[in-house]
């Protein structure tokens, strides 16, 4: 496989102003027949280059340009291309193609699931359907026309709006949709199938009624509530907050049972993992309904920061993904609690973007190459490409970054452009030279930010010093500084916020501030001071680095306590538990007995007793570190240490403070109507928390009231929470009832059922690997269904670390077993599921032997997929 580089940039040689296509859907194939109308890219010259398409998998049946059959030596067709040689700048090229969408389990394309066709395009699906010039740059307006049998495909989507339908012989039906926005092949998407639909209507800020359709499985009707809301919410939000209001007449989403991926935004025509959509309180947990509410965002959300203003090339993905994802949790902040919100993605963030960062498949926001684009929609494009644009969010202010993204859009509508584009927008509206900020696109890995305080009591002055690192990764050694805004403020004894006076500044800053910290050492003097601060630093994770500040533990303890700022009050309670689990782990290792903190039930107790505190922000804090976070953070891990503190600082814990976690779980617990909104949600994630910690006492009482929970919910969070913590626990008898009830109930949910396999799968009890064996046996288990594989093989070995890296390499061959296995039916899935096996240099010898081993077999398989092969070979370099 090749290696294709950013700096290899180049326009296209031709354009194509229109792209016709008519799809006529059998049940053994799909012919697809292309009009497309190429011109010349002038600014590449005037001499006329061959024209390269690119295809796959596709078997030809005609080609014509400008009416006329093609002979078959005028072309050239290799396993990727179509060559062809124009005899002008501008013409016509007549293709058909034939595919077999229903032999395609790799999800890309054209292809089916259960009864329907649908397609996936982005990054490079398009190519599987016809030869084109599949680029994002390549802007065309789309015609699309589908023809299938009425009864069994009375429903036919595409693109944009639907301009004409009608009847064929035979009982076939056809309809054409016209897209009037010009788009890169990648937001391509069509849909047929036997759907019904859930219609509503939304009506912009200049007045414009929009059709508002969302099809599902005849069976799924009542479960789009809830993704219809959401839509409509952020319809309005985009508008309120970044003056964006959609374009077309209509707005469609589907819902498709197998996808590789959360959802996709294609123009107009949103196709969703119905994971992603479908949600009822019976059937779906309140993560689930925030989950749903997210992503139909982030996919609205994309029609301008994406669709309307696209990717120049697929480099620049963090463009379209950094910003959208930052989009949608200024959404979900705003919809609920804004400081949860951001505990919550910090935590994500740290435990997976920063391990990826640390690992072989490290990367820039921006990657300088790649072999398969797959492989790079990543949680360092996404996630840490989101912290890129909160920093700039941070640095311009609210109303700056309002203003840089309105010029952005206003600039670039119609275009695919640059991360470079979207920065000097912002540059250009708030008259600021981001030249240095830009190397957070360039430059990969996790910076390391190491402060320090020194207070001089005599000058009332409290010195900060910071210095910055960022460790090599692979291709790249040497770092430069990059431009960390840290938000910050200083308090006095009490707890209060003092005044902040910079030393070379004349005025105050109030007592909150950003610092930009730009160079590799610098220092910060604040004067006026009337006693010794104690800093509260990085407020809302205002940067993604590892900071660290020589806090004592009653420093944290303070901070957790005191600190005005929320999520620096769960910052401080989580650096408390995990110095006290990095503790702990060393006394396990050394043979010790695990003595607790007592100043972390302290901490645990106010929380828990604070009646001041959002209950979703009691249970944040109280939940302790997860056991992939405190690898992340070790230097080798030791992980069954890891899990062994976990699980007895928890049962600890539990222990300290059961009456008092007994009193607040009795006061959530008394029965009440099932409501969905913020704070029910919260309230229900406390009780649940609370309850898994209760369960640890082992009390036949808990047990009880767990089982009646089981029983008696009239909702799936507190179900599934009552089932998560049988899972867990000792008590096999009801372990096994419950699970036995939980499939007899919903054994025709596929997406329950992927909860009944998730929650086993990732169950540190001891059998893991036999257990996940057993699932796949089930007959619910289907390998070639994505989120089957994700919530049995992705969950054992993400989840279960205890289990995956037993000691004698069995969860290892197992995970590679299944990798070799979905290397040919599905290479996008399989790459995914890599991930565990690519953070071998985390382990101690013996386990990293055997991890290599399973790579080395990974990478002998014949007929490697480009996806696999690059992160096995990344991996092994
Ligand atoms: N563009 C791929 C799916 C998503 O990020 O929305
Ligand atoms: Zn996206």
């Amino acid at each position: 496989p090749k290696t294709i580089y950013l700096k290899d940039y180049r326009q296209p040689d031709y354009w194509i102003a229109e792209t016709h296509l008519t799809f006529e859907l059998f049940e053994d194939h799909a012919l697809v027949h292309s009009r497309l109308a190429v011109q010349r890219n002038a600014e590449q010259g005037k001499k006329l280059p061959p024209l390269v398409l690119d295809g796959q998998q596709l078997q030809l049946i005609s080609l014509a340009l400008d009416d006329v059959e093609l002979s078959e030596d005028s072309y050239q067709l290799d396993a990727d291309h179509l060559t062809l040689h124009p005899g002008s700048a501008e013409f016509e090229l007549a293709i058909t193609t034939r595919i077999e969408p229903q032999n395609n389990t790799a999800l890309e394309g054209l292809y089916k699931s259960g009864g329907m066709f649908c397609t996936q395009c982005e990054a490079e699906g398009f190519r599987k359907i016809t030869y084109y010039l599949d680029r994002p740059d390549v802007m065309s307006r789309f015609t699309t026309t589908v023809i299938a049998d009425r009864g069994d495909y009375p429903v036919l989507l595409s693109n944009g709006n639907p301009v004409a339908s009608g009847e064929h012989e035979a009982g076939r039906h056809w309809a054409t949709w016209e897209d009037p926005f010009p788009k890169p092949a990648y937001l391509f998407a069509l849909v047929a199938g036997d759907l019904v639909l859930i219609q509503d209507s939304f009506t912009t800020m200049s007045g414009r009624d929009i059709d508002l359709r969302i099809y599902v499985e005849p069976e799924n009707r009542e479960q789009c509530g809830h993704a219809m809301d959401s839509l409509k919410r952020s319809m309005r939000w985009d508008e309120e907050v970044y003056g964006r209001e959609y374009d077309l007449d209509i707005f469609m989403i589907v819902a498709v049972n197998d996808f590789n991926m959360g959802a996709m935004e294609n123009k107009g025509l949103n196709i969703f993992n119905s994971s992603c959509v479908l949600a009822h309180p019976d059937t779906a947990t309140d993560l689930a309904f925030q989950r749903v509410e997210s992503v139909v965002a982030h996919e609205y959300f994309h029609n301008w920061s994406g669709n309307r203003v696209t990717c120049r090339d697929w480099f620049q993905l963090s463009l379209k993904e950094g910003f959208t994802v930052f989009r949608d949790s200024q959404f979900s902040g705003d919809m609920n609690s804004a400081t949860v919100k951001r505990i919550e993605d910090v935590t994500f963030l740290r435990a997976n973007q920063f391990a990826e960062d640390a690992g072989p498949m490290a990367h820039p926001v921006r990657p300088d190459s790649f072999i398969e684009i797959a492989n790079f929609y990543t949680l360092t494009v996404y996630e840490k490409g989101s912290e890129v644009v909160g920093m700039l969010h941070t640095l311009c202010g609210a109303d700056g970054f309002r203003k840089g993204t309105d010029l952005y859009f206003e600039r670039h509508d119609g275009q695919a452009v640059t991360c470079d584009d979207f920065v000097k927008a912002l540059e250009d509206a708030n008259g600021l030279d981001l030249t240095r900020f830009k190397r957070w696109y360039s430059q990969a890995g996790t910076p390391r930010l190491e402060m320090n305080g020194h207070w001089d009591a005599n000058a009332g002055e409290f010195r900060l010093l910071c210095r910055q690192s960022c460790p090599p990764t692979p291709g790249q050694t040497d770092k430069q500084p990059l431009v960390i805004p840290l938000r910050m403020a200083l308090l006095d004894s009490q707890g209060a916020e003092m005044s902040l006076q910079l030393a070379d500044e004349t005025g105050s800053r109030g007592t909150e501030t950003v610092l930009a910290i730009t160079e590799a050492e610098q220092l910060f003097v604040f004067t006026g001071l009337r006693e010794e601060p104690l800093p509260s630093l990085l407020r809302g994770f205002s940067a993604p680095v590892k900071m660290t500040y020589p806090y004592s533990r009653d420093d944290r303890v303070f901070l957790a306590k005191h600190d005005p700022d929320g999520f620096n009050r769960w910052e401080a309670a989580q650096a408390l538990a995990v110095e006290v689990m990095q503790g702990l782990v060393t006394m396990a290792q050394a043979g010790r007995p695990l003595m607790l903190d007592q100043r972390m039930v302290d901490v645990y107790r106010s929380v828990l007793n604070n009646p001041e505190l959002d209950p979703a922000m009691v249970a944040e804090i109280i939940r302790l570190p997860s056991e992939a976070y405190m690898v992340e953070l070790a230097e080798q891990a030791d992980i069954d240490a890891i899990h062994k503190v976990r699980e007895t600082l928890r049962a600890e814990l539990a222990q300290a403070l059961h009456d008092d976690m007994l009193a607040v779980w009795q006061r959530l617990s008394v029965p009440q109507p099932y409501t969905p909104d913020a704070a029910s949600v919260a309230r229900r994630s406390l009780k649940n928390t609370l309850l898994g910690y209760l369960m640890l006492s082992e009390s036949e009482e808990i047990v009880a009231a767990c089982v009646r929970q089981f029983i008696e919910a009239n909702n799936m969070t507190d179900r599934q929470a009552a089932l998560v913590a049988l899972v867990n626990s000792p008590f096999e008898e009801q372990k096994q009832a419950a699970l036995a009830e939980f499939a007899r109930q919903w054994q025709d949910y596929p997406l329950v059922m992927d909860q009944w396999f998730s929650v086993q799968a990732a169950s540190g009890q001891p059998g893991g690997l036999e257990r996940v064996q057993a699932l796949m046996q089930h007959p619910a288990f289907n390998l070639r269904n994505p989120n089957k594989v994700r919530a049995v093989v992705g969950a054992f070995a993400n989840q279960n670390l205890v289990n995956f890296h037993r000691l004698d390499g069995a969860g290892y061959g197992f995970l590679a077993d299944q990798i070799i296995t979905l290397n040919s039916l599905n290479p996008q899935i399989a790459a995914r599921l890599m991930t565990p096996l690519t953070r071998w240099r985390k382990y101690d010898p013996a386990r990293q032997a055997l991890m290599q081993e399973q790579l080395q077999r990974i990478m002998a398989t014949d007929d490697l997929s480009a996806d696999v092969y690059e992160v096995v070979s990344k991996s092994l370099a």
